[in-house]
């Protein structure tokens, strides 16, 4: 007698129905096990089966079954019906394709690289509010990226501190003030505080340029204490909520992404804790899935790395994350990530971050252009002559990509870009 039934899961003949979600994993399979034996596995445990054959097994249950239908190697494609999943339920789905499987014996090695979702997935979201037109025609933005920067030290500062680094760095030449993943509403800086200390800050920042500035306060907490601070954000102007949607959770991102969008608000997601589960190239799940997995819930950018930073990352990896953020059809790369015609869903922007200082800057946009969230943060406040300086030297690193001249012919004219680079040249953190 079968003890189990995981060939069924196989058929490498198959070919998908155009509303099944494609799934693409890299599998190393245990000792004594097949690859085709662990794709049968791995199809069972994300879809209907179980370890061993079962007393009564409703016909109908067939059409629910994932079909691993194309093995390559250590590459691995699953088509998913769509019957499976709930409408606009993508906790839902990640229990599904991201769930047990990675702790089976049968695998020694199993990563999600990525999936496809058919219009029929997608018809139940609402993607990000505004799409990076909507983000660039509220801050009145062209035609070069959007800058900003973290007070320094990470948290630490008092709420009237905070705010006074914030005008310096809007003072010079910035758009954005952005809180640090892990400052919330400390003793020391009150969420409360903070939001109204650097509104009255922003104010003076825009009479004084005349230009649109604003910032991302990180509201992350549980989701009722998160509701309430979107309102306060609300309150005092402001046109972003920051949210750590990793450790945040998938489902409090949904809700916020809801209540976000019915204020008027903008999602920055900082990412925090991904490299937990991304870092690994043979285990955990591809951050390019991640970032595919917010733009479908709908923040307005997440953070995708610098390639010459601090921070893992190649600069493929953040042309991928870039193109799953930002193209209305995103081209698969192999064994990177998969086509998605995205549909009504609206472009997110990417966030490179991590390590950056003006000397650095045109390698970045080198790799993604001006697409950008662009984030200096450590490398304006340690500028030797500071704040301000650090943002106006980033600002002229910018302008010297779009003129096409050398930062060292650029800093020619521009002192806070020749101290800058008297500090740092274009020494790559690590
Ligand atoms: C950068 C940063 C960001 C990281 C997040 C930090 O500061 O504020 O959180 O960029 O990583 O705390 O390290 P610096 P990623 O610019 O001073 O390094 O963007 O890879 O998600
Ligand atoms: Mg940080």
């Amino acid at each position: 007698m079968a003890i189990d039934w995981y060939d069924e899961f196989v058929d490498l003949n198959y070919t998908p129905d155009s509303d099944e979600i494609i799934c693409l994993f890299s599998c190393e399979p245990a000792s004594g096990i097949s690859m085709k034996e662990a794709a049968g596995r791995v199809a069972s445990e994300s879809s209907t089966g179980t370890w061993t054959t079962l007393f009564s097994l409703p016909p109908r249950m067939k059409a629910l079954q994932a079909t691993a239908f194309e093995i390559d190697g250590p590459y691995l494609k699953i088509a998913y019906p769509i019957g499976l999943w709930e409408e606009g339920n993508a906790v839902q789905l990640l229990s599904g394709i991201a769930g047990n499987i990675f702790g089976m014996k049968a695998v020694s090695h199993l990563r999600l690289i990525d999936a496809t979702l058919p219009e029929a997935y997608l018809r139940h979201y609402k993607g990000p509010h505004f799409g990076m037109d909507g983000i660039r025609d509220m801050m009145g933005i062209k035609g070069r990226p959007l800058t900003g920067a973290v007070p320094k030290p990470k948290i630490g500062f008092s709420a009237a501190e905070h705010a006074e680094i914030g005008f310096e760095t809007w003072m010079g030449g910035f758009d954005f003030v952005k809180d640090d993943e892990n400052l919330t509403s400390t003793a020391f800086n009150r969420f409360e505080d903070r939001v109204i200390a650097l509104a009255k800050q922003r104010d003076r920042a825009e009479s004084l340029t005349g230009e649109k500035k604003s910032a991302f306060l990180n509201i992350t907490a549980d989701t009722e204490t998160m509701k309430k601070r979107a309102d306060l954000l609300v309150a005092n102007g402001w046109n972003y909520a920051m949210i750590d949607v990793v450790v945040a959770g998938t489902a409090a991102v949904m809700t916020l992404r809801d209540y976000c969008s019915d204020l008027g608000l903008a999602i920055h997601a900082h990412r925090a804790m991904h490299a937990a589960f991304d870092r690994d190239p043979r285990h955990g799940i591809t951050m390019q899935f991640l970032a595919k997995m917010m733009r479908l819930i709908g923040v307005s950018q997440i953070h995708t790395g610098t390639a010459v930073g601090k921070l893992v990352g190649t600069a493929q990896e953040a042309q991928v994350l870039a193109d799953v953020l930002r193209e209305k059809k995103t081209m698969g790369v192999p064994q990177m990530s998969l086509d998605q015609d995205w549909r009504h869903i609206k472009s997110a922007f990417p966030v490179s971050s991590g390590g950056l200082h003006p000397g650095l800057v045109p390698d970045v946009l080198d790799i993604y252009g001006d697409e950008l969230v662009l984030l200096v943060s450590g490398g304006i406040h340690g500028h030797p002559d500071g704040t301000r300086a650090g943002a106006a030297a980033s600002m002229q690193a910018i302008d010297a990509w779009h003129e096409g001249v050398t930062l060292e012919e650029k800093a020619a004219g521009s002192p806070e870009l020749k101290r800058a680079l008297e500090k740092w040249g274009s020494y790559q953190p690590k």
